[in-house]
């Protein structure tokens, strides 16, 4: 009986919960009007056993949304896109200015400094992490705080 019950709560419990990634620090930068693009960063923390493959990014900010990483090649910064971003079991991944982040393509309306949108991370088993970015200044290079 004491399993049945055991068995029952980690089963609620599963359901009752998204993909087991845990994101802090999400922010964005604003953007000017008239941009096509923009980029979010945050850190993700997979506290599981299994890695986590991030699949597929959906936010009402931006047409497109896609990871990528920065990287310099023969002195010029190139983009290459991620697909999927995998976080390694016990894992943090780190997307910040200069390195991976989140590039937000298309945009539908400019990210405005103290607004914030919602950024919707899928796992390969089609789960979802909703994601709250708070939106910092044009020249933000670090999560903004509250004064
Ligand atoms: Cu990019």
């Amino acid at each position: 009986m004491k399993n049945l019950v055991t068995g029952l709560a980690l089963l609620l419990m599963h359901l009752a919960c998204y993909a087991d990634v845990t994101v802090n620090d999400a922010w964005a930068r604003a953007t000017p009007s008239g941009a096509a693009m923009g980029a979010a960063y945050m850190e993700l923390t997979n506290p599981t056993s299994q890695p986590v493959h991030i699949v597929r990014l959906e936010t009402s900010v931006a047409k497109m949304s896609e990871v990528h990483e920065s990287m310099e090649h023969n002195g010029m910064m190139r983009m290459k896109h991620i697909d999927p971003l995998v976080i390694a079991s016990g894992e943090t991944v780190i997307l910040k200015p200069g390195g991976k982040h989140v590039m937000l393509m298309k945009l539908i309306k400019p990210l405005v400094d103290g607004e914030k949108f919602l950024l919707t991370l899928i796992d390969e088993n089609a789960e979802a992490v909703p994601v709250e970015v708070i939106v910092g200044s044009i020249g933000q290079m670090e999560m903004p705080r509250a004064p």
